[in-house]
């Protein structure tokens, strides 16, 4: 989208490519005749790096005058893909840059496709922090991300036979033309060793000294993030592990030269690979080890910029907002405690008040196996002087509970840091809600199941801090950048005012309802579709045709998002399809996309049974191309930009109170799918504003879930009850889709019978029936692209600017 007001001080194409040229020459040391298109890439990269810069010099000296607060986001994740379109839109010089790069005999696209797609997260999580970052800058708040430097991010999934295989991804294989390495900005981060205590000369405690019994240097590499217009740029912080020494010399030199390099190697370790589990906890020492590791040297950079701007930490609550993502950051509580108490000599009282002042904590899911905990031998450990900080602040929390006379022996447990059944834990998600002024949820049902469930107690205790802000996605990345189509339709109908406020989007409202609007939409539609088909067809030899509704759901795969629902629903369909051959059916593409982690065996065999499924399927003649099933391998961030924007329907059909928002049910509706889905996380919110009709509801609700579970659920019952399910789950279990191992599935279909957690029997029949409502709808096309432009026009609240907004008035307290 090339922007109406270009930047004052844009070049026009040749001064562009002039400067091209330049950097080409003198910073990639190449010329034209042997420049690949790597080199291409890496010139144009920093040719626009170069023109951020002022700005974010600009901005950083700004806050710095002005005494700005600033946010620091702590997040172990920041899923932000390719970067190069982004800030070309966000500066408005997507047009100009083709237009260089076309003079000198390159393609915009084609080099574009090269950038990696930097993937330091799993999934939602680390999207948001990404959709965060853009919408800090936006909206025009001094912002620091702080987070790792993986040099594996998220692995590369390859499908072979049907089965995930998971390849590294090695992003920095070229460079990374984006980042500045700051080797001045390097911190000592301790592990093990003892705690001291120091007395004065009539023996009373002084101080904590801790020794650590190993260290390991944070080093810094900063990534300029560029706001929209580039009203301002702010840094994206990801530290990167360094040994204290290289090679322990005398090692070397007694014939040891693998001993020589341990320390290289752990701390290499240290932001060596993302864990790719996205929901259940990894109890394994070296996840702790990343966590302190980015925790600890962002305080330590938090407090000496603070310092040396005001001398002193009493103000660091009125000039820092310091946010964790998750509980993955938890553990910068004790340690900012640890800080403030042993380095700079603050007492307990007063530190504990500068903390929780400072920190606010999002909660990303109630599912238990994903709350982290950590052993206490192993905290212990590791971090000798966080636990005894640990154990301070738990007495000073439940002896405050015990003073209320409000809670009994059951709840007080609840409350401690430390669970004592079983193994002794440090729960971390009771670290971040006592150490922080602010916990909230991420759409107003989690907030209240929060309230009801993992929280209830901590909630009682502490009555004003749970509050709710639902998620949000930047409208450049998920709207402009990824369906321009869409985007230049709305500007010649409705003006571009929506561009810098993307709930003003709602004027197409009115065009719901013209026709000549519908067919252009239809039109923007189909393009996109077209794209998708391409794609498909050139990476899977997969033909599917754009006229039929294109059915997606991309997302990681877990039980609880329910794929194995969609695939179950597919098979009964295409049973109907050969059934009766005589009726209309809608011909319908069932796409699905998503990474399972790799120790998550149930998530690999829905994979599989997703993949066997499409090859019987879409080689079965007498399903007349009606009904076809893709497997999208290695969706990521890049992928979805190309998905979303193609989709007719969008599946959201999480069992209910299990999934704590979404942020791909926003991205869809405001590229014009409509969302067939249950009434969990944001769903709930996007049908308020869509409105019923609007959007395909089914299913149980997050109370009656919870009462079915209470009581007894019988799958079984229903299973036999249901003619379609029990002959699906039948064909599954007995091998039509697996005949080379005909008992594949079968532990996976008894699963559904025995216990079905997950609902997938009770949500079924509702389910099926919502699929040929949508049929129905989709034979009225007029219909369908009226409901389609209303999912756009209504869901523009959902941007992350409005999310911004709401985390800097209500939990950080800055201007925005
Ligand atoms: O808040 C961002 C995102 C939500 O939209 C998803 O609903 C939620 O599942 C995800 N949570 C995580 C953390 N672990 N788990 N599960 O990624 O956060």
């Amino acid at each position: 989208v090339q922007i109406p007001q270009a930047l004052p001080e844009d070049p026009d194409p040749q001064a562009l490519a002039a400067e091209i040229l330049r950097v080409l020459r003198y910073r990639v040391g190449k010329d034209t005749t042997v420049a690949t298109r790597y080199d291409w890439l890496t010139a144009s990269i920093q040719v626009v790096r170069d023109r951020v810069i002022d700005h974010w010099m600009e901005a950083t000296k700004e806050a710095y005058d002005r005494q700005e607060k600033r946010v620091y986001y702590l997040s172990l994740e920041f899923l932000i893909g390719r970067l190069m379109r982004d800030a070309f839109s966000n500066l408005g010089m997507m047009e100009t840059m083709r237009q260089a790069l076309v003079s000198l005999g390159v393609d915009l696209d084609a080099i574009a496709q090269l950038e990696p797609d930097a993937a330091l997260g799993n999934g939602g999580l680390g999207r948001l922090a990404a959709c965060f970052m853009e919408s800090m800058a936006t909206v025009d708040i001094p912002a620091h991300g702080y987070g790792i430097r993986y040099a594996n991010g998220m692995f590369r999934q390859e499908i072979q036979d049907g089965w995930q295989v998971e390849l590294p991804e090695t992003w920095l294989d070229h460079g990374n033309p984006w980042e500045f390495e700051r080797r001045e900005r390097a911190f000592e981060v301790g592990f093990g060793g003892s705690v001291e205590s120091v007395t004065d000369k009539d023996g009373r405690l002084e101080r904590h000294v801790w020794k650590p019994g190993e260290r390991v240097l944070a080093v810094a590499y900063d990534t300029p993030v560029v706001g929209w217009r580039a009203n301002r740029v702010n840094t994206l912080r990801l530290w990167s592990g360094m040994p204290v020494d290289p090679i322990l010399l005398d090692k070397f030199n007694a014939g040891d030269h693998m001993g020589a390099l341990a320390e290289s190697n752990k701390a290499d370790a240290l932001s060596r690979v993302l864990y790719p589990a996205d929901s259940h906890k990894e109890g394994q020492e070296l996840r702790l080890r990343q966590e302190y590791f980015f925790s600890s040297a962002s305080l330590q950079d938090i407090l000496q910029r603070h310092l040396s701007q005001y001398g002193d930490l009493g103000s660091l609550p009125d000039k820092a907002a310091i946010h964790l993502n998750d509980t993955h950051p938890a553990v910068a509580v004790p340690e900012l405690m640890r800080l403030l108490m042993d380095v700079h000599g603050i007492d307990f009282d007063q530190a504990w008040d500068i903390t929780r002042r400072t920190f606010g904590y999002t909660n990303h899911t109630l599912l238990p196996e994903a709350l982290e905990s950590w052993p206490v031998p192993l905290f212990e450990r590791l971090l000798p002087r966080h636990m005894q900080i640990v154990y301070a602040i738990n007495a000073a929390v439940l002896l405050e509970a015990r003073a209320t006379g409000r809670f009994n022996g059951d709840q007080i447990a609840r409350i401690s840091l430390i669970q004592e059944n079983g193994d002794r834990r440090v729960r971390m998600g009771n670290l971040a809600f006592v150490g922080s002024h602010s916990i909230n949820g991420v759409s107003a049902l989690h907030t209240e199941l929060m309230k009801q469930t993992v929280f209830a107690d901590l909630h009682s205790l502490y009555p004003n801090r749970i509050n709710n802000k639902t998620n949000g996605i930047t409208p450049r990345r998920w709207l402009f950048q990824c369906n321009p189509g869409l985007t230049e339709l709305a500007r010649e109908t409705i003006g571009d005012r929506f561009l810098d406020d993307i709930e003003a989007i709602h004027d197409l409202d009115r065009f719901a309802e013209d026709a000549g609007f519908r067919d252009k939409f239809a039109a923007v539609k189909r393009a996109n579709k077209e794209r998708l088909a391409t794609l498909v067809a050139e990476r899977l030899g997969i033909k599917v045709d754009p006229s039929a509704l294109f059915d997606i759901q991309i997302k990681r795969i877990h039980e609880y998002k329910r794929q194995l629902l969609n695939i179950l629903e597919a098979i009964a369909l295409y049973d109907q399809i050969r059934s009766h051959p005589e009726r209309d059916w809608v011909p319908r593409v069932k796409f699905f996309g998503g990474k399972a982690a790799p120790s998550y065996h149930n998530a690999k065999l829905i994979i599989k049974l997703a993949n066997d499924v499409a090859k019987v399927i879409n080689g079965d003649p007498s399903v007349r191309g009606l009904l076809k099933v893709v497997f999208v391998p290695n969706y990521n961030v890049s992928a979805a930009e190309v998905m979303m924007p193609a989709a007719d329907l969008s599946e959201q059909i999480s069992t209910a109170g299990m999934e704590a928002s979404g942020t791909g049910n926003m991205k869809f509706a405001l590229n014009g799918a409509l969302t067939i889905g249950t009434l969990d996380g944001a769903n709930v919110e996007i049908r308020e504003r869509v409105g019923d009709d609007n959007i395909f509801i089914f299913g149980l609700k997050a109370d009656e879930v919870a009462e079915r579970r209470a009581n007894g659920y019988q799958p079984r019952a229903i299973i036999e009850g249901s003619r379609e399910l029990s002959q699906a789950i039948a064909a599954v279990s007995s091998g039509v889709f697996s005949p080379d191992d005909p008992d594949r599935y079968r532990d996976l279909m008894n699963g559904l019978y025995d216990s079905d957690w997950f609902m997938v029997a009770a949500d079924f029949d509702a389910y099926a029936a919502a699929q040929r409502s949508i049929d129905d709808v989709w034979r009225d096309s007029p219909a369908w692209y009226a409901r389609a432009i209303r999912n756009v026009a209504r869901v523009g609240w959902f941007s992350s600017d409005r999310t911004i907004r709401e985390y800097a008035k209500d939990i950080w307290n800055v201007p925005a």
